[in-house]
């Protein structure tokens, strides 16, 4: 198991939290989903044999909810 927080200017709204969690949650891997709205964070738990970072950052790209770093 893993933790990453995602940094996502473009989340602005609860469409966007729905978006992402919806995006996200279906993935292999992905255990829960946090979108902080307020912060533009997504907050990941995962399985980081099942899933990588990458991966999640070129999901949230074709949301278009670019990931601009992993803290
Ligand atoms: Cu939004």
């Amino acid at each position: 198991m893993a933790k990453a927080t995602l940094i996502v200017p473009d989340i602005s709204c609860e469409h966007c939290e729905h978006a992402i969690t919806e995006a996200l949650t279906p993935v292999p891997g992905v255990r829960t989903v946090r979108v902080d709205i307020p912060a533009h964070l997504v907050q990941l738990d995962y399985d980081d044999a099942a899933l990588s970072l990458d991966k999640v950052k070129e999901i949230l790209a074709e949301e278009e909810y670019p990931v601009e770093a992993v803290v």
